[in-house]
């Protein structure tokens, strides 16, 4: 297992839209492992491939609560396949768009598909936090981040935080 370097804004490979993968293999649990482990080094509560430059369809997150023991999730190839009417508004971050928070609505429940660390399709309800964290991963597949639901305004100021951060 390895720690990989987490890809901040305004690096445009944050933006590319992940390719869904062929197969759940020994070289990709290898990625999840690494994923994770980038993860809990950070520390983040979830991670998409393309943060660490890979662009494939795979997130991994850990919801456990400080204390508790680890529930590490896999999800390769995810889909959402129903979302509810309801919204929900929650402050969320990003480890791309490192110490910049702000709140985003997002459905409050959603149904998901998706390929387990065993490569077994599963369906499975989310919502709370869980719905929260796997419609922002699942934006990373497709090239969008949080900020990109906030005002041009607030997007542009958050980016130039990251800047100042980096550059500091
Ligand atoms: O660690 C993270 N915390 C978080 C908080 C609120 C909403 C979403 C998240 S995901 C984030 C890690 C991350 O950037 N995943 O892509
Ligand atoms: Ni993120």
């Amino acid at each position: 297992m390895a720690i990989r370097e987490i890809l901040t804004v305004p690096n445009p490979v944050l933006k590319q839209v992940s390719e869904p993968v062929a197969a759940v293999d020994d070289a990709l649990r290898g990625l999840m492992d690494d994923m994770l482990e980038t993860m809990y080094d950070a520390p983040g509560i979830g991670l998409a491939a393309i943060q660490i430059g890979v662009p494939k369809r795979v997130i991994v997150m850990d919801l456990a609560r400080e204390g508790e023991d680890k529930q590490p999730r896999f999800f390769v190839n995810p889909e959402i396949v129903w979302v509810s009417d309801d919204t929900q508004g929650y402050e969320e971050g990003c480890l791309s768009v490192p110490e910049y928070y702000d709140e985003v609505q997002r459905p409050s429940q959603v149904k998901l598909r998706y390929l387990n660390y065993q490569g077994e399709q599963i369906e499975e309800d989310a919502d709370g936090l869980f719905a929260v964290c796997i419609q922002h991963e699942m934006d990373h597949l497709n090239g969008v981040l949080f900020i990109d639901h906030l005002s041009r305004l607030k997007r542009e100021q958050a980016v130039k935080k990251v800047r100042k951060l980096r550059a500091a």
